[in-house]
């Protein structure tokens, strides 16, 4: 395990993923909430928020945008990678290479692992070269750990997500990014899982300022590490304001009701 000490995609041990490759997971329609997000630039000017500690991006448009954005943004190059068009078992292509996210000025990597689908052994194949690669780069390695496919009945299940979590350990990963598996008692399993490696809440689709900041509250006090969160900050009208809430409640510790108050 690479300590995070030191990296800028932790602060105080902690760490705020702003997600914005859903153009590829998901598609444009994602946009749609909010038109401007359609534009990379109106979210690489929300990652240069202080509470961001990363922006993780898919090749394309780290290499068309990060240029313009390398001082103020520490990016998360996610390394996989498909579109919602792929009708086919879960499975993540490999869009750009270690060196390669290094060259354009990476602070970390980002890779998905479906475990329980049918193409979890390529992938775990894949998630090693690219690990390796990252060790000598010194890039800690973010995996966004999602059970998912024919072996998996149900992916939110406590089981599961404790599983998600201990593969990430198992396979050298620095941080998992897992879902929330529904209580604070499932998630605590989950910290444990993990051992030493940080784990985030995946933020999910948008739901009501309360209801987000509770789920970030009860991850934090399950001894989770923070949160990678695109919909629930950029499809908000007041992104900037969730930001706020944000960076009160991970980095400042001051609870939910405070943290709307910044808002
Ligand atoms: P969200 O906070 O919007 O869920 O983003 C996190 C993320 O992992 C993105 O990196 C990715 O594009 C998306 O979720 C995938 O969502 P899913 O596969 O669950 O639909």
């Amino acid at each position: 395990m690479r300590s995070l000490e030191g990296s800028p995609i932790a602060r105080d041990g902690k760490l705020l993923v702003l997600a914005y490759d859903h153009g590829l997971e998901h598609g444009p329609t994602d946009f749609d909430p909010v038109p401007e997000t359609m534009d990379p630039e109106t979210v690489f000017d929300l990652a240069t928020h202080d509470a961001v500690t990363g922006f993780a991006v898919q090749k394309g448009v780290a290499e068309a945008y990060y240029p313009s954005y390398e001082d103020s943004v520490n990016l998360v190059a996610k390394l996989n990678g498909t579109s919602n068009l792929w009708m086919g078992e879960y499975d993540s292509a490999v869009n750009w290479s270690v060196e390669y996210a290094n060259e354009l000025g990476a602070d970390a990597i980002g890779f998905t692992l479906y475990g329980g689908s049918n193409h979890e052994v390529e992938m775990a194949e894949e998630f090693a070269q690219a690990q390796e690669a990252a060790r000598e780069h010194d890039l800690p390695a973010i995996m966004w750990s999602y059970p998912r496919g024919q072996g998996v009945k149900n992916d939110t299940k406590d089981e599961v997500i404790a599983y998600a979590a201990r593969q990430a350990l198992e396979l050298g990963a620095d941080v998992a990014k897992v879902k929330y598996p529904g209580s604070p008692e499932a998630m605590e399993w989950v910290t444990e899982s993990a051992g030493p490696v940080k784990v985030i809440m995946s933020g999910g689709s948008k739901t009501s300022d309360r209801e987000f900041l509770e789920s970030v509250q009860n991850v934090l006090d399950a001894g989770g590490d923070g949160l990678a969160v695109g919909r629930n900050v950029w499809q908000r009208e007041n992104a900037e304001a969730m930001l706020d809430a944000l960076e009160a409640l991970i980095f400042e510790e001051t609870g939910v009701d405070a943290a709307l108050d910044r808002m």
